[in-house]
């Protein structure tokens, strides 16, 4: 495993990191307005698929320093922007099934990573995600069939399919403050709640390769690399 003299070691042993704090109050809710702009009134709060290509505020935001510092370090190499995904999460919205990104994207090892960043407070009853930390160290895990398949205002990709986890592993839940990140490794089996709270769970999720990586563009993402700010 690659060594990093830093709070990346963390990273490299369980599969994730929290970055506390990055966005302000008001930041993330000048984000959340702008989604509900491009949403313009809308009563279907599916997620909006690439925001980023709608208004720059996304690209500002994927683009903050101290996220790129951190990925550039792991990747030992330029970031590139991959995809943003813009999560409302209304009241009774069922969470993702446990899944690792990188059996969607299919990039190269060590090139692909996901930050997710909580515009809300979240926790378990909310729609917080669910993380199976060290699950990473599988990479690739098998996946079967969910028949509670259910995903209204969802992504429609989120509940289609559940991941074998090994029983060694552990759920864990974290709280996770308005503003703070979650880094998730490409191959970090992670799932989320179902929000049955009385709240939208506003999460902009903000995934990144590494320039020159390979991956596959998807019929639902349709990913394109971008440049950062
Ligand atoms: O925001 C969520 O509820 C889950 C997002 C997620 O896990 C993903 O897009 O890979």
């Amino acid at each position: 495993m690659k060594k990093i003299e830093n709070s990346n070691n963390f990273f490299l042993e369980n599969g994730y990191s929290i970055i506390e704090k990055v966005f302000s109050t008001e930041y993330c809710d000048h984000v959340i307005n702008s989604a509900n702009t491009i949403n313009d009134g809308n009563s279907d709060f599916s997620p909006l698929m690439n925001p980023h290509t709608k208004s720059n505020i996304f690209l500002e935001l994927m683009s903050d320093n101290k996220i790129l510092q951190f990925i550039e370090e792991y990747f030992d190499g330029s970031a590139i922007g991959l995809q943003t995904e813009f999560f409302f999460m209304p009241p009774k919205t069922k969470g993702f099934t446990p899944h690792q990104d990188n059996t969607y994207v299919q990039a190269d090892e060590n090139s692909f990573v996901s930050a997710w960043v909580a515009l809300t407070d979240v926790n378990e009853e909310n729609g917080g995600l669910i993380i199976w930390p060290k699950s990473h160290i599988e990479k690739k895990l098998n996946t079967f069939e969910n028949l509670s398949y259910e995903n209204h205002n969802q992504d429609p990709n989120a509940r289609s399919r559940t991941t074998d986890i090994p029983v060694k592993y552990k759920a864990y839940s974290p709280t996770i403050a308005k503003g703070s990140v979650l880094m998730i490794d490409s191959w970090l089996v992670h799932a989320s709640n179902n929000n049955i709270s009385k709240d939208f769970r506003h999460a902009l999720l903000c995934t990144y390769i590494k320039k020159g990586a390979n991956f596959r563009p998807g019929n639902t993402a349709k990913r394109k690399s971008f440049g950062l700010l």
